[in-house]
């Protein structure tokens, strides 16, 4: 279906004299191998042209059901995981095997390793467990690749210094001894909801991956598989040099002494009350699966649940690991060539948001029947029941959404946000529903500030510093503290509410602004990185009423044009959450990263500055005949530096609203929206 970008015969509205005046240059090179405009005039014509291209495209991409999704692509433990369950379970499939062996083969670098993000460097537990999914797709140890991998993987220290998710698959076939893991006591679930170290008090991916790791630490199996890993050992007679342990008066050292603890209860722990505790665990995931089989749209908890419940007595064929094995298929991408990728959740609901915000503010007719449609399906999304999160919210009414199809216990507030601004966005033809959607939306989100007064992205005043303390969780994020990024999202909604005056809507904008890094930048804790951040920040402080000449805005325009590429893109290497002083701001131009920088200075009314034309002359040359964008760069965070994600629509979504609000104004630019619930 084409669209015109503003329904009329395709004339767009003139803009103002700026970008028509820019001055005439020839571009330089666009991405190798593309012809180039002969000479590219970036005019409100070449950006139009382009808004017009990419809307089209976009457009194209949306399911008949109503909703986009693009595809998560994150790294190779995903599918080398998903290998070993098979292996576990003994459910292997030769083709699926082949495939999947076809993609992480495909993964590899020369120097032997697997990264945890395009052209990032190589990454210990990526390439253990990489090697070791290659090895139960039958690929020989002497075989080159896997030579190299494994005189790699020896250099680095072997699996003992590889993180506790690694040695836990590679304890589970007798790689790894259990007793060289830390502990982690099924007891724990009874913790009431107030103690420290309770699992209310890990962010929900941790909580729900932790219980069912309870289980299976105490349960210990080892299912030995046809052959040794001894060449991944550093010193195949000492494969766990002893670690030195923390000063006892360290807060490591004493959550060590506590794991040497329970190490000695693990083995004089009675058995009825532990056998009581695993069945206590079991119910509470059984409770949580989802109506599609899968656990949290995420795969961690997925594949330790099903290990979990398998080892409480769950046959392969009960309708719960059934719906569980089913889940983590519909997690499977096939490639082009064949090769299947395990993707480490889905992301239709933030997907579908921004593609509607990015259609609408490109000038898409607020009641286009694509966007209409993907309200609809928004609609039919949104969760009417309690999850997790009411816990620490027990009187409050739901009304989040999710980030993925299923995933009715943990909505998060990031979605429910942006949801809520894509619904603004379109005349849909029952607008009390609409109404009555986005208002029990805001009261949820109203409801989850944390005390702070910020925004965390799945519950409220998840800040305890204990779990991060626990010798077992040595990967990723383990609590849900609030974030810049979720927060504007937040703050930009209440906006456009009409809540501007609210008084949670001014605590939120006081906590922003003091969030603010004295570069004048804001960390990105779902997006890469201080791009991300301030992209997200400055639309929700001009729509939330603070003028553009604020010093912290100006601050914040001044950074984005100290780092603008030369080429007139911007990018941000995942190495700046590693690096800030060098990397803040610093990489390749990518497409959505250039967007984010693109929307912020339009927010700070910086539309007809150089900054902005050359970010703009820099989209429109690098998009692609079809309209599109090429981004191999991950600039999706699930973890800062931990874990990446290339989420495949940012490409898309982000250049189409940074060019549309360039063209058209509107939200984000400075302007408002009309309010549509009050308060
Ligand atoms: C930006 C969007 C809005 N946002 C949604 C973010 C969802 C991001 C994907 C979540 O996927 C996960 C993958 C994971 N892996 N490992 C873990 C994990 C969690 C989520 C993990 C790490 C440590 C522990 C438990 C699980 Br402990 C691969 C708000």
């Amino acid at each position: 279906m084409t669209a015109t970008t503003d329904g009329s015969t395709g004339a767009l509205p003139s803009r103002g004299s700026s970008a028509t005046d820019a001055a005439d240059e020839t571009a330089p090179a666009g991405p190798a191998g593309r012809p180039t405009p002969a000479v590219l005039t970036v005019t409100a014509d070449a950006a139009r042209e382009a808004t017009t291209r990419a809307t089209d495209y976009l457009l194209s991409l949306q399911d008949p059901a109503g909703w986009w999704k693009g595809d998560l692509e994150t790294n190779v433990t995903m599918d080398a995981e998903d290998l070993m369950l098979r292996q576990f379970l003994g459910i292997q499939d030769p083709e699926l095997t082949e495939a999947t062996a076809r993609h992480v083969r495909g993964e590899q670098h020369p120097d032997g390793t697997w990264p945890t993000f395009y052209g990032g460097p190589g990454e210990l537990s990526t390439t253990i467990e990489a090697y070791v999914a290659l090895r139960l797709a039958g690929d020989a140890p002497d075989a080159p690749h896997m030579a190299t991998a494994a005189a790699w993987i020896r250099e680095q220290g072997g699996i003992a210094a590889s993180r506790v998710f690694t040695r836990i698959w590679l304890a589970l076939f007798g790689w790894w001894k259990w007793d060289d893991l830390p502990e982690l006591p099924p007891e724990l679930i009874y913790f009431p909801k107030w103690f420290p170290l309770s699992i209310y008090a890990f962010g929900c991916w941790a909580r729900q991956t932790i219980v069912p790791l309870t289980v299976v630490s105490a349960k210990r199996p080892v299912r030995p598989a046809p052959f040794a890993l001894d060449e991944l050992h550093a010193d195949p007679r000492n494969p766990n040099p002893p670690r030195p342990m923390a000063p006892a008066a360290s807060w490591d050292g004493l959550f060590q002494r506590l794991d040497r603890a329970l190490h000695l209860y693990q083995k004089v722990a009675l058995r009825r009350p532990r056998a009581a505790a695993m069945r206590s665990a079991g119910r509470w995931i059984v409770e949580r699966q989802e109506n599609d089989g899968c656990w949290g749209g995420i795969q961690p908890p997925a594949v330790y649940s099903v290990i979990a419940l398998h080892l409480l007595g769950y046959d392969l064929d009960h309708p719960v690991l059934r719906a569980g094995l089913d889940s983590l298929e519909r997690f499977a991408v096939r490639r082009a060539d064949g090769a299947r990728m395990i993707e480490a959740c889905q992301s239709p609901v933030w997907d579908t948001c921004l593609a509607t915000i990015a259609l609408a503010d490109a000038g898409v007719p607020a009641d286009h029947p694509q966007l209409v449609q993907a309200a609809e399906w928004m609609l039919g999304e949104q969760i009417d029941r309690p999850g997790d999160w009411s816990v620490r919210r027990p009187q409050l009414p739901s009304g989040g959404w999710a980030f993925e199809f299923h995933n009715d216990n943990y909505p998060d507030i990031d979605d429910t946000a942006e949801v809520v601004l894509a619904l603004l966005r379109v005349r849909h033809p029952d607008p009390q529903r609409v109404a009555a959607a986005v208002d029990r939306a805001v009261r949820w989100n109203l409801g989850m500030q944390s005390k702070n007064g910020a925004w965390g992205a799945f519950d409220a005043d998840n800040t305890s510093p204990f779990p991060n303390r626990l010798p077992f969780c040595d990967f990723g994020e383990v609590i849900d503290p609030p974030s810049a990024d979720v927060t504007a999202h937040v703050v930009e909604m209440l906006a456009e509410v009409g809540r501007v005056h609210d008084p949670r809507t001014r605590r939120g904008l006081a906590w922003l602004l003091a969030e603010q890094e004295p570069s004048g930048a804001w960390f990105g804790r779902w997006g890469t990185n201080y791009v991300y951040g301030t992209g997200s920040v400055l639309p929700a402080l001009t729509a939330a009423g603070i003028p553009t000449s604020h010093p912290a805005v100006r601050r914040a325009v001044g950074w984005l044009e100290r780092v603008q590429n030369d080429d007139g893109g911007w990018g941000e290497d995942q190495r700046s959450y590693q690096d800030k002083e060098r990397w803040a701001g610093r990489g390749a131009s990518t497409a959505s990263q250039t967007a984010w920088a693109l929307m912020a200075l339009l927010a700070a009314g910086e539309r007809d500055g150089e900054a902005v034309r050359r970010g703009v002359r820099w989209l429109v040359e690098n998009q692609l005949p079809d309209g599109s964008w090429d981004e191999p760069y991950f600039t999706g965070t699930g973890f800062p530096w931990d874990f990446s994600i290339n989420y495949h629509l940012y490409r898309q979504v982000f250049p189409v609203t940074a060019l549309g609000r360039y063209v058209h104004g509107g939200p984000g630019t400075g302007g408002t929206a009309g309010a549509l619930v009050g308060d």
